[in-house]
């Protein structure tokens, strides 16, 4: 027989209905229904004065199942159903809160009528990032609470708030140490003894002095800057503006209709596809639960640049001492100097304070000579994107390190298993691709090579939770998953320059799709010089598909010295750090053209840009796939995400493709292989992609047999 999910015991005058649904007590059908029973029970025992709500496990209820939103299961109306025994309650209910009692979970704590919590707890209302907003009257009853600034700001920002700052808010009515569900039995205890009526948030008004003049129109006006696709904020302000204006059932029912806009929304969809996939990222195939991970306590970073000087501060945040290797004194000083200022800027915004910062700093120590990396658990190498360097790098570290320790290489796009056999010990290599900046960025592409332990692949992806990063597996091949398709966004970007466009046009296309900077603005702040040396290594490595016109641009802006932002000028001139167009860019463009053959047009449309820069891309995102590359297509989507900045509303690569429908991006990339040719085979469809979409299929409906697995 299935464990029940709430269980409910009297306790002399008090029943204690626990809820018992791990991993995180997700308020899902089952635990409604056991809700509602055991509810109607201690209604219904005369012995029963007062009620204490509490959960199992590590925390209280961390909001609805997201994943019955997504299961197609019929609404949520016996949440309401739930909500309203217990707001009209005849006892009183105390919520006992531990761990994190988010979303619905804590609008099931603000519906009771008093909130004791742990003094570890956290609460909040994050649906925000899932693209939804509190639909179980948390619009409505936290105003009522703690004023409409404060919930507005609360349930807008998604933030979680530590037990002590919600009791000083009014979220909760007690904070307590030791035993919490002791503690709330005794605050129950005087609620009885001292007569107290319930305390209904429904039936509170909002203290008019939380609402100052203009709170919702500047809420607005704030939001309508930031350019975002989510479509809750703007239902979130209207929310509370109705917790002010309407009576709370009203108000209530305002909510549970935005809510259900909000649900049915692709955005909300793809936030909540984001959610699952990020979690889903860690699950290895193939890899068993029970390997023992390999201890790390030290580590070390060969080559103090700046992703060396980030990646070592990844470590020292978490209390890991670092020794990071340079080959002059004068380097390590410019490492270090920088990692101060970085640790410095957070002191002055507050996020940390000048304690910790000494603390960071001394875990960090500087050595001109590999022998000192000989204690270290793991040494990544950060050196110069150049494969013999890296080879002689990984080959010293295979004498250096200890047996047992790992060599981590830290390339966007060379040859891991090269790395692995220069090593002498390839058991011991994979790939840590960190992304600029190191200490701030939260992907991590673990490269999983043809002989990495598993030991070490399943170390590494902990490893990276801890510190603090979403960790996506990749296989071996150039530029893993990531860098490889952005080669194909960026080729078509550069030839659309050729064929017409201007920069500025073609980020206008990829900045209204919601990515933050179009390619143009991202090479010029990367470094032309940089990128362009990539694609010439790239060539000399005969791992190129290309024609004589593959990113010609950026090619010839590097031999002009025109490196984008840091020399003042590249695909645009510069003042300051303000990107204005250039002219000499078209005239560049209009050469290179004429000595191709391009015929220039100017009837390049937004569209075009949007479907030449992505569908590419996407559809080598499906090669990734069928290479077994990446695991999972919500793997390429954390990726693009956390990596790259594609917005979140849209999922990711993979999930928008989806979206728009995979037998639409296979019938354009047909008509732009008869529109421009497809001698070098860009327009050529991954066999993946063609089978779907004549099955009118998407990347989700894969199944895990169906997928690679090249990576294991
Ligand atoms: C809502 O409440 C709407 C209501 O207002 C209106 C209703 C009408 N549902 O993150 P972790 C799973 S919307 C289903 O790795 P941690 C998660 O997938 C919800 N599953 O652990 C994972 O599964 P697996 C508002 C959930 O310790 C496992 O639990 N609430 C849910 O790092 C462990 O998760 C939120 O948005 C869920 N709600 O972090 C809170 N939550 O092991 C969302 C988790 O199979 N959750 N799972 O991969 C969180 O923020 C974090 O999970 C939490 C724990 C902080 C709780």
């Amino acid at each position: 027989m299935n464990k029940p999910l709430v269980i409910l015991e009297v306790r002399e005058d008090v029943a204690l209905v626990c809820i018992d649904n791990p991993p995180v007590n997700a308020l899902s059908r089952g635990v409604r229904e056991g809700l509602v029973k055991a509810l109607r029970q201690a209604a219904a025992d005369s012995r029963v004065s007062a009620v204490v709500l509490y959960c199992a496990g590590r925390t209280f209820v961390a909001g609805a199942d997201i994943a019955e939103f997504d299961s197609g299961q019929p609404s949520t109306e016996d949440i309401h159903e739930l909500f309203g025994l217990l707001d009209g309650y005849a006892r009183p209910v105390v919520a006992a809160l531990h761990g994190t009692a988010l979303g619905g979970g804590l609008e099931l704590a603000l519906v009771s009528h008093f909130r004791v919590a742990s003094r570890s707890a956290k609460v909040g209302l994050p649906e925000v990032h899932l693209g939804l907003l509190p639909g179980a009257g948390g619009t409505q009853r936290l105003p009522r609470l703690i004023g409409a600034k404060a919930a507005l700001e609360l349930i807008l920002s998604g933030k979680q708030v530590a037990a002590d700052q919600a009791l000083a808010l009014g979220i909760v009515d007690e904070v307590v140490d030791g035993d919490l569900l002791d503690a709330a039995i005794v605050f129950a205890h005087r609620v009885i003894e001292e007569h107290r009526p319930q305390r209904r948030a429904s039936a509170l008004p909002v203290n008019p002095a939380s609402v100052p003049a203009g709170l919702f129109e500047q809420a607005r006006q704030t939001l309508a800057q930031q350019r975002s696709g989510n479509p809750a904020p703007v239902r979130i302000i209207a929310c509370v503006e109705a917790a002010v204006t309407q009576p709370f059932t009203q108000g209530l029912a305002t909510e549970q209709r935005l809510f259900g806009e909000c649900l049915h929304s692709p955005a909300s969809a793809a936030l909540r596809h984001r959610f699952f996939a990020e979690r889903e990222v860690s699950k290895i195939p193939g890899l068993s639960g029970n390997l023992t991970p390999r201890s790390i306590s030290r580590v070390g970073v060969v080559g103090a640049g700046t992703m060396g000087g980030g990646i070592a501060m990844n470590f020292a945040n978490i209390g890991m001492p670092v020794v990071i290797v340079e080959t002059t004194q004068a380097a390590l000083d410019r490492s270090l100097g920088i990692v101060r200022k970085n640790y410095e800027a957070a002191v002055a915004k507050g996020r940390l304070s000048p304690a910790q910062l000494d603390q960071r700093m001394s875990l960090l120590r500087g050595a001109l000579d590999y022998p000192e990396l000989a204690e270290c658990d793991l040494v990544i190498e950060a050196v110069f994107e150049d494969l013999a360097l890296k080879k002689q790098v990984c080959a010293r570290l295979g004498q250096v390190c200890r047996p047992g320790a790992i060599i981590a290489s830290n390339t966007s796009s060379l040859d891991v298993d090269a790395l692995a056999q220069a090593s002498g010990r390839p058991a011991d290599v994979l790939g840590m691709h960190f992304f600029s900046p190191a200490h701030v960025m939260r992907l991590l592409e673990v490269v999983r090579g043809a002989h990495t332990g598993t030991d070490v692949l399943s170390t590494v992806v902990k490893l990276a939770r801890t510190i603090g990063k979403v960790p996506v597996v990749s296989g071996v091949c150039y530029g893993f998953i990531g860098n490889r398709m952005a080669e194909c966004y960026l080729r078509e970007a550069e030839q659309l320059l050729l064929e017409g466009a201007t920069a500025q046009q073609v980020d206008a296309a990829v900045e209204s799709l919601g990515l933050p900077m179009g390619p143009f603005r991202m090479l010029d702040l990367a470094g032309v010089d940089v990128v362009a040396k990539v694609v010439i290594e790239r060539g000399k490595s005969g791992q190129l598909l290309a024609g004589p016109t593959y990113r010609a641009v950026a090619l010839k802006l590097m031999e002009l010295g025109r490196y984008g932002q840091k020399t003042g000028s590249g695909f645009y001139r510069y003042e300051g750090r303000t990107p204005l167009p250039d002219p000499a860019i078209e005239q560049i463009c209009a050469a290179l053209a004429a000595r191709h053959g391009i015929i220039r047009r100017h009837d390049i449309a937004e569209q075009e840009i949007i479907e030449r820069c992505f569908y590419p891309l996407i559809n080598e995102g499906a090669k990734v796939l069928e290479e077994g590359i990446a695991y999972r297509p919500g793997d390429i989507d954390v990726v693009w995400i956390n990596g790259y900045s594609f917005p979140d509303y849209l999922g990711g690569p993979m999930f928008w493709a989806d979206q728009l429908g995979l037998s639409t991006i296979a019938a354009r990339m047909d008509h732009y292989a008869a529109q421009l040719g497809n001698e070098h085979g860009y327009w050529s469809q991954a066999a993946l992609l063609k089978r779907l979409a004549a099955a009118g299929r998407g990347f989700a409906s894969l199944t895990e047999s169906e997928l690679g697995g090249a990576t294991g």
